[in-house]
């Protein structure tokens, strides 16, 4: 355990300590940043996630740098589609529907190539990735005892959508205890809207849920 850091963020400075705080990169994959995946498939313009990927490869670099725990999670299903919910399944008038055979392989399928993680930000060895069934990182997975086992206090959160994966997954850690920080140019949305009141519900009310700060904000205080 060494010196806390501190990070300029709404509604007031973050400060952490490496040793017990993990970056979360939550969902960065194909199925939703590149077309014909899942995210398109629900009628989204999966453009509006890229502007991410650059920020978030930075951040990445840094913490991987600095020696912080890297966890990385992807929503997906087995292939018997045994884990998936039949009110998931039938949802909104999907073109593809969870499990069928789209251009990047079965849509939100563990082990298909566009269920995982973008080249640009793929998971290197010793980082744990942690496929999800849900929208949270918590709800039916290990990532609660991965982060016991490894001591993490702090999270500092980031991926893909703001104002699904992210906050279900931000609020489900701050009912845990965790303190989270959300870097606001490491999330996206698919609605512009979305993504600015989603970071501000986040900080809001003296932070219910969390703090927020933009990407250098949190590599300045790394460095
Ligand atoms: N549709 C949408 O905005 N998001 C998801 O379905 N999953 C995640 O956010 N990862």
């Amino acid at each position: 355990v060494g010196t806390p850091l501190t990070v300029g963020a709404r509604p007031y400075d973050f400060a952490f300590d490496p040793a017990t705080t993990a970056l979360v990169l939550i969902d960065m994959q194909r199925d939703f940043l590149e077309p014909g995946g899942f995210g398109e498939s629900l009628g989204n313009d999966v453009g509006q996630l890229r502007g991410t990927i650059e920020p978030l490869r930075a951040v990445l670099a840094a913490a991987r740098a600095a020696g912080l725990t890297v966890i990385h999670t992807r929503e997906g299903h087995l292939p018997d589609l045994s884990d998936l919910p039949a009110a998931k399944l039938h949802r909104g008038n999907a073109t593809l529907r969870i499990g069928d055979v789209g251009p990047k392989g079965r849509i939100l399928i563990r082990g298909e190539y566009g269920q995982d993680i973008i080249d640009e930000l793929a998971p290197i060895d010793g980082e744990t990735v942690i496929d999800k069934p849900g929208k949270g990182a918590f709800y039916a997975t290990a990532f609660g005892d991965v982060l016991r086992a490894k001591g993490i206090t702090s999270l500092v959160v980031t991926g893909v959508t703001t104002e699904v994966c992210v906050h279900t997954t931000v609020r489900e850690a701050n009912d845990r205890g965790y303190e989270c920080l959300v870097l606001s140019d490491c999330v996206g949305s698919y609605f512009p809207d979305f993504q600015r009141v989603a970071l501000e519900m986040v900080a809001a009310q003296g932070g219910i849920f969390g703090w927020v700060a933009p990407s250098p904000a949190f590599l300045a205080a790394l460095e």
